[in-house]
């Protein structure tokens, strides 16, 4: 029964002076490198858009961040541009122990669909590849920490969830983004799914 650590998003653009920055994101830095010495497999997700990606609000004339539009796929929040391919805004953390990680997996490359999760992307049907590798491996029991609690953690751990893996979600160790209720919702959503909240 092996375990991972599974680290979401902890990358610059979504700590404080990021261009989709959550609160405390940074705070979350330290005790998730300590954390890391307790696991036998971790992975880092990073979130990877390519300049003008479906999902930024700049896209969409008359759409400011933050506002709904409708995609083929159905609904989806307008973000403002971040994590944009090879920028410094899509750099981890800089004090996040990278070398620590055994995979990197990168999501929201496709123009087309936003990945929230690190398991399908929003279309929900897309796989990323991350389930195959984590069976492949043998790991059953997942650990997810990072940001944001809401959207990225949020969408990860239901899929892991749905798909048969025990997840925990430390809570501690993550932040939300939360605007219009979507904090108490993803809470709502996970507990439904049968993650644990810790
Ligand atoms: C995320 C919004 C857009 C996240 C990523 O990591 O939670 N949120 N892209
Ligand atoms: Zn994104």
């Amino acid at each position: 029964m092996t375990q991972a650590l599974i680290v979401i998003d902890v990358q610059n653009d979504f700590c404080p002076g990021g261009a989709l920055a959550v609160p405390e994101g940074d705070l979350i830095v330290p005790g998730i490198t300590a954390l890391m010495t307790e696991f036998p497999v971790v992975i880092l997700t990073q979130d990877w858009h390519p300049a003008g990606h479906s999902s930024f609000a700049s896209e969409h004339p008359g759409k400011a961040p933050m506002e709904m539009t409708e995609m083929p796929y159905g609904p989806q929040v307008l973000w403002p541009d971040h994590c944009i391919q090879g920028s410094i805004g899509a750099q981890f953390h800089p004090d996040l122990t990278v070398n620590r990680a055994d995979l990197i997996l990168r999501k929201g490359f496709n123009r087309a669909i936003d990945s929230y999760s690190a398991f399908f992307e929003n279309d929900r049907t897309t796989p990323t590849g991350l389930e195959g590798y984590l069976r492949t491996r043998g790991i059953t029991r997942l650990t997810m920490v990072g940001l944001a609690t809401d959207f990225c953690v949020n969408y990860s751990a239901v899929d892991a969830a749905k798909l048969g893996f025990d997840v925990t979600v430390r809570q501690d160790l993550c932040r939300a983004i939360d605007f219009g209720g979507s904090l108490a919702a993803a809470q709502a959503g996970m507990t439904q799914a049968g993650v644990t909240l810790a």
